[in-house]
């Protein structure tokens, strides 16, 4: 009683390009419409590596990053009515508030409730749950999942069944539910279609999931890393190359595989470069490029325009389109129904202590996926 904050082990980000430091920050209890969640686990995205570096425009410091997680309900504040305490959450960065122009609109997840001061680290009343010694720490895409307790608006959080693992389902907060989605809700490729699929990391892989699912033909993985195209291959790519064996452009390569080009491609590194050969990739009249990867401030797409003169279409995708509230419940279901596997993408486990490890690990290329238990 009287009590206003607790006090947990959080990474913090201090400042770009400078090691995650664990430390104990102090979280406010829960306000009004929000809630406070005990952190199970989390996976690193690469897209926390891209803000640890200093690159993302939205990127604000000192902050607790983190935004594919698994939690547990430990309070909520007033109002909270879609949630209690002890249900299973995954955490949104795409909140779902079903009211806005944009969730009404049934053309977007894109909510735009809480977006704007997500974006600056902040929760809707504009300002921060996190701080040490009475100095604010930022929150991170409204997740902050590197901490053992965060603070969520009550529309930023999706409630699952209780007997899906927190240490598994927590990559479906970003990663799976990111590429699959991107060929299942985006692209909507259809059965028999062709795919290029450009990286070959957590997202790449989930995408070739999703085209498996989608009954995809050819499927094509591309990646300068080839210690990925073993699970490539084991998930269902058809065909996997690399761009680096080549004289010609990997687009020619693609084009004259495919008798033409491919029906859709699918960029997941965050290249600009790569996301034109994407595009130059498809075929004439028809085939669709989808945008997943993230790419650094001040970075540009280019293409002649007489590539979309001729039929090609450029589209990009957050979260694969999912709306998370309604949509995510039923995709961890379909985990737990067996419709596809989340253990391929856990090469690596680790305490909170030695989370850096999980950068290092995807700085090298070692790792798809690395989990933290908190
Ligand atoms: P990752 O680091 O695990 O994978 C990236 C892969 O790209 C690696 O296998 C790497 O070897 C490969 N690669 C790098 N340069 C390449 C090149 N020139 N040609 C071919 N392959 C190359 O990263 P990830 O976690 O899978 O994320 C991929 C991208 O997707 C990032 O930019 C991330 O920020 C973004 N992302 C976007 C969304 C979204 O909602 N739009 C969601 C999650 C992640
Ligand atoms: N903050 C960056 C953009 C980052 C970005 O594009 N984020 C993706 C999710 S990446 C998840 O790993 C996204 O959802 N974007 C939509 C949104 O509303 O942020 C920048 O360039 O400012
Ligand atoms: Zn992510």
């Amino acid at each position: 009683p009287g009590q206003t904050s607790i006090r947990c082990k959080a990474a913090v980000a201090w400042k770009a390009g400078a090691p995650l430091s664990i430390e104990d920050v102090d979280v406010e209890l829960p306000k009004k419409g929000e809630v406070l969640v005990r952190i199970v686990a989390s996976g690193v995205c690469h897209t926390d590596a891209f803000t640890l570096s200093g690159d993302d425009p939205e990127g604000v410091f000192p902050s607790i990053l983190g935004h594919e997680g698994g939690g547990i309900v430990e309070m909520v504040g007033e109002g909270v009515t879609s949630v209690a305490v002890g249900d299973h959450v995954i955490p949104l960065y795409t909140a779902e508030c079903r009211e806005c122009k944009f969730c009404q609109s049934g053309k977007t997840n894109l909510c735009q409730a809480v977006r704007e001061t997500q974006g600056k680290g902040l929760m809707p009343d504009g300002t921060s749950r996190f701080s040490q010694n009475g100095k604010p720490i930022y929150h991170y895409m409204g997740c902050s999942t590197f901490s053992e307790y965060t603070v969520l608006p009550e529309i930023s959080l999706a409630k699952v069944n209780k007997t899906a693992p927190l240490e598994e389902v927590c990559l479906l907060g970003c990663g799976v539910t990111t590429g699959m989605g991107a060929v299942l809700n985006t692209a909507k490729v259809q059965p028999g279609d062709s795919v290029a699929i450009f990286g070959l990391g957590g997202i790449g892989l989930s995408a070739i999931i999703g085209a498996k699912m989608a009954g995809a033909g050819r499927i094509i993985g591309v990646d300068i890393n080839t210690s990925k195209f073993e699970l490539a291959k084991q998930l269902g790519a058809t065909d996997t190359i690399n761009p680096k064996d080549f004289e010609q452009s990997i687009t020619d390569v693609i084009i004259d595989m495919t008798d033409g080009g491919v029906d859709f491609s699918f960029e997941c590194i965050g290249n600009v470069d790569v996301m034109r050969q994407a595009l130059e990739c498809c075929h004439k009249g028809w085939g669709e490029s989808v945008i997943i990867g993230v790419a650094g401030a001040g970075q540009e797409i280019s293409t002649r325009p007489f590539q979309l003169v001729t039929g090609r279409v450029w589209r990009g995708t957050a979260f694969g389109g999912v709306k998370g509230r309604t949509e995510l419940p039923g995709i961890v279901e379909q985990y737990l129904a067996g419709d596809f596997d989340l253990h391929p993408f856990i090469t690596h486990t680790m305490s909170l202590g030695q989370i850096n490890d999980a950068f290092d690990l995807m700085h090298e290329g070692k790792s798809i996926r690395s989990v933290v238990h908190l």
